[in-house]
């Protein structure tokens, strides 16, 4: 099957040719059908975060069930699933209290490293990003890294429930559990940008503030529900939103994954608000905050895919989608082929899409 390759750091992925193993016990393989172009995959493939090379990158995918480990139960071959990368062991103390987006023993979903890679290329092990590889043809899979998913819903558009969709309203929804009648601001009008202001209109919350450089994102960001918008090239968002809210938001969202965006969240806060950073931060980058600004109960927390318990969430948010109330198709800016994923990333470099979905035959 084909696969996109990341080789190493700052070079594009390579399309090849790789081979995928038989589904063995708890496993599943899926044929992949779409798998969005999330902006994390970019941040390994510059360098900015660590990932070990071969490896198929890609977390953002869906598909149909092809064959089935001999102990799976609960996915049959002709099912519709989504994968999520945060796949569940079921048993650690954060899984039995409720958090397995932060399983303590993904190990045990994963295959024995000293024997048969799920992947391979050549004989050599071809690691699979984050126990998704969601840039290729076929997926071979953890049964806890998949929900399934009716039909109803087309594939390319449940594909984007898998990351952007499940982070973004996941942490509106699970992480700061905003209040209706609240104010929230967010930073970034990406993928998961607009999935926050979704959540956060979903939520019930008064204000919705969109803040981004790029005035035809701030735009999708208003068709999604953002309430105002705040035009962060060259100005202060933070007097912007101090001034829209007479004081502060209650809650703001940081989704880029950057230093300087993060501290505006924390201190574009009303007190007692919450800021929550869900972009990635690069590792050696330190959020400073004035320490006074803790007098006022303002916090400042992270995330990891919106804290999902993605079994539970992921059908809850295809019914949203399903009723209308969730929009996911104009959050697909383009379509386009495996062969394509490196002018998909230079599309979102350069702020032209929210999403592009890779579509395969
Ligand atoms: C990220 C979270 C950190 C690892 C890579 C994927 N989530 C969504 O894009
Ligand atoms: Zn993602």
């Amino acid at each position: 099957m084909k696969a996109a390759v990341f080789r190493q750091p700052g070079k594009p992925l390579t399309v090849e040719e790789v081979e995928i193993d038989q589904p063995l016990g708890r496993e599943v393989l899926v044929k992949t059908v779409a798998a969005g172009v999330c902006h994390s995959d970019l941040h390994f493939i510059e360098g900015l975060y660590p990932y070990a090379a071969p490896a198929v990158l890609g977390h953002e995918s869906a598909g149909i069930v092809e064959a089935v480990g001999d102990r799976v139960t609960a996915f049959k071959p002709g099912d519709h699933v989504v994968a999520c990368l945060a796949v569940f062991c079921g048993n650690c103390d954060q899984c039995l209290s409720g958090r397995p987006n932060l399983c303590l023993n993904r190990a045990a979903t994963q295959r024995d490293p000293a024997g048969l890679a799920r992947l391979s290329l050549g004989g050599q092990t071809l690691y699979q990003f984050m126990d998704v590889g969601g840039y290729a043809e076929e997926m071979l899979l953890h049964e806890n890294a998949l929900v399934k998913v009716t039909p109803e819903i087309s594939l390319d558009r449940a594909a984007l429930i898998g990351c952007a969709v499940t982070t973004g309203l996941g942490s509106v929804f699970n992480t700061a559990k905003v209040a209706p009648g609240s104010s929230v601001a967010v930073f970034g009008c990406g993928g998961v940008g607009l999935a926050a202001i979704q959540g956060a209109r979903l939520a019930g919350a008064r204000q919705i503030i969109a803040v981004d450089v790029f005035e035809h994102k701030l735009a999708a960001a208003k068709r999604f529900g953002a309430t105002h918008t705040v035009a962060s090239s060259g100005s202060d968002p933070v007097s912007a939103i101090r001034q829209i809210t007479g004081g502060g938001v209650d809650y703001s969202f940081e989704a880029i994954g950057k230093k300087i965006t993060a501290e505006q969240a924390f201190y574009c806060l009303a007190p007692g608000g919450v800021a929550t950073v869900i972009g990635m931060v690069p590792g050696k980058e330190k959020i400073e905050i004035d320490g006074r600004h803790l007098l006022t109960e303002k916090k400042l927390q992270g995330t990891f895919m919106g804290s999902t318990r993605f079994r539970i969430d992921i059908p809850r948010y295809v019914d949203f989608y399903l009723q209308g109330r969730l929009n996911l198709d104009e959050m697909v800016s383009r379509r386009r082929s495996l062969d394509e994923i490196n002018e998909a990333f230079e599309a979102m470099k350069a702020g032209e899409v929210v999403r592009t979905v890779l579509t395969f035959d």
